[in-house]
């Protein structure tokens, strides 16, 4: 990596952190109390991750307001209020910005710049990090809080140059208001942000068409204002109820039933997924504990909700195609939703099954299928993300011997716990693959690993350590054990993001980890009470100063090796500082 600036000395910090989501924002509070400098990189004008980028029509998180939040402050926790059952987007992002400024964050955010290449220098045992805007920077620790759902993917189907309309991706939402009244608008793709923005869009549009590919199961969100009653019993009991979480299996206070769904009787089944389709949300999957292990038992849950559908939706072919029968429920994201399937009962809502008629091209009038052109003024691609290693991917990191990630990991993403990679020393993953993060409510799973990686640098300062990285054996266990229970789960059953499926050529894998966060944060704690168990931590040597460079003016040929030596030397000094604090 050349220096942009010969003139111009690199930056030395402590930790580079790519991204000011949830993740990216907490991490660098809890560098700052270790007393290191980090610089934060965010890609967005504002902070906020997904909620930055997610600003769609009905876009809403799917965790309840008071589960999807900070825990690390408790005045935080008290004093900001909620106004729903489940957080809107914008509540979200005001959230977000409101703890950016309450912990005197944003001085350390350089806000729209991207991190485009990151390289380790084996020398100096040090990441030089490059950006999009020409900012060359040197740190020891490179810590990715680049977000599981962050890299949107819009499909390459031919003719979208063509469309004279507009278009839109639900990830990449204008920040303008946009305006579908008396508009005729498609939607492609029926995962969460479909389902989302598909009833607010047809609460203005003159014409929706949803062009469905696969039905996906949504279970109503009975969204509503929260009270000033619920708040207070939440917060009354915040510090055991995050405890609580903390120990799930997704992070989230659900009603986790112990009983397996042939436990009990036909009218005693039927009972329960009432219950909880009436209570609403994620919960439903939880109705059993043998929904994600066992065909039989999860048909049982999905055909409950087939039934739901084909009661609500009054034409009983759109009914039959919006019900879903080729994958096992809950192993696609489940949904939640405000009155998706209702909207199909509205006259100017109609659905394209596109398995019966794929689309051919986009054409300038709209989209044309096997079967006939729909005439559109706005497209929007609700389909969705290169999930969990997508963000990584694009950048081009490389580690020892100048390997890239994206290289090492062409088979699949390999990790040890989800947070580090062997061959990439001091590059940590905040949710990364291989760790519960996208199957969590995912703000308890980034305070986990933020905690986790807070605590091994601080180890690291107190032994004046410079060097972590995963042992290859450790990392191949892990690995192993990320496979294995996933197989033994209906999970890898089904083609979707949480396998690399939706994006042609991405190996299968199974990205995240499906033991649970409960039992994961054991495992985490245990690795870092055995002294880092499977990480090999180390004092490495600072490296012989370099030689001053003779000359500053030299031919172009020559400036690239050139700049290397001159910025080790200009690092040289900020090098040692970086050293000694650790
Ligand atoms: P998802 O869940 O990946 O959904 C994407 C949808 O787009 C899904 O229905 C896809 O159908 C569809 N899709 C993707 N490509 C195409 C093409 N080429 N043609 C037609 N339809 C297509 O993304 P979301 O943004 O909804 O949700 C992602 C997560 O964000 C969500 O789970 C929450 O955690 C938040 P397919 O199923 O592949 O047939």
């Amino acid at each position: 990596m050349t220096s942009s600036s010969l003139s111009q000395p690199l930056r030395t910090v402590d930790a580079v952190v790519v991204g000011a989501g949830f993740a990216g924002l907490y991490m660098l509070y809890r560098l700052r109390q270790l007393k290191l400098r980090a610089q934060v990189f965010e890609a967005g004008a504002g902070v906020g991750g997904t909620w930055y980028w997610n600003r769609y029509p009905g876009a809403r998180c799917d965790v309840e307001s008071m589960q999807y939040s900070y825990s690390f402050s408790p005045e935080l926790q008290q004093e900001w209020e909620w106004t729903e059952r489940y957080p809107q987007q914008a509540e979200i992002l005001r959230y977000v910005n409101h703890v950016a400024d309450r912990f005197d964050l944003r001085r350390d955010i350089q806000l729209e710049t991207r991190v485009i290449a990151a390289h380790y220098d084996e020398s100096k045992h040090l990441w030089t990090v490059r950006t999009d805007r020409g900012d060359e920077m040197v740190a020891r620790f490179l810590i990715s809080a680049a977000g599981c759902l962050s890299a949107g993917r819009v499909p390459a189907i031919p003719g979208l140059d063509n469309f004279t309309g507009k278009w839109y991706h639900t990830g990449n939402w204008p920040h303008e208001p946009v305006d579908f009244r008396r508009q005729r608008v498609g939607v492609i793709g029926t995962g969460s942000s479909g389902i989302q923005a598909i009833p607010a869009i047809a609460h203005h549009a003159g014409e929706v068409v949803v062009f469905q590919r696969t039905p996906n199961f949504s279970i109503p969100a009975w969204n509503r204002p929260l009270s000033a009653e619920e708040q207070q019993e939440w917060k009354a009991k915040y510090p055991e109820y995050r405890e609580q979480a903390r120990k799930t299996r997704s992070g989230i206070l659900y009603d986790y039933s112990q009983r397996g769904t042939f436990d009990v009787s036909e009218a005693e089944r039927q009972q329960e997924y009432e219950r909880r389709w009436r209570r609403g949300g994620a919960n439903y999957t939880h109705a059993f504990n043998d929904i994600f292990f066992n065909r039989d038992a999860n048909d049982q849950a999905a055909e409950f909700v087939r039934n739901k559908i084909r009661s609500i939706v009054k034409n009983p072919d759109v009914a039959a195609k919006l019900a879903p029968t080729d994958h096992a429920i809950g192993t696609k994201r489940i949904c939640v939703d405000t009155d998706y399937y209702d909207t199909f009962n509205l006259p100017h809502v109609s659905l394209v099954d596109l398995k019966a008629t794929p689309i051919k091209e986009i054409v300038a009038a709209g989209i044309r299928t096997t079967d006939k052109t729909y005439e559109l003024d706005s497209i929007v691609f609700a389909t969705g993300y290169d999930a969990v290693t997508g963000a990584l991917d694009r950048i081009d990191i490389r580690g020892r011997d100048g390997r890239a990630l994206k290289e090492k990991w062409t088979e699949g993403p390999r990790t040890y716990l989800g947070l580090m990679t062997t061959g990439f020393p001091n590059l940590f993953f905040i949710t990364g693959p291989g760790s519960p993060s996208v199957l969590t409510n995912v703000v308890v799973a980034i305070e986990q690993h933020v905690d986790w990686i807070a605590r091994c640098v601080h180890y690291m300062q107190e032994r004046t350590l410079n060097v972590a990285e995963a042992k290859g054996e450790a990392e191949d266990e892990w690995v192993a054990h990320v496979n294995e229970v996933a197989d033994k789960t209906l999970f890898p059953t089904t083609a979707s993001w949480y396998t690399g499926a939706n994006i042609p050529g991405k190996p299968r894998v199974f990205l995240p980890y499906v033991g649970g966060l409960g039992n994961y944060t054991v495992i985490c704690d245990k690795v870092a009470e055995d002294g880092y168990r499977g990480f090999l931590l180390q004092s490495a040597p600072a490296p012989a100063p370099a030689p001053a460079p003779e000359s500053e003016s030299e031919s172009e040929s020559e400036s690239e090796s050139e700049s290397e030596s001159e910025s080790e030397s200009e690092s040289e000094s900020e090098d040692a500082v970086a050293a000694n604090r650790l």
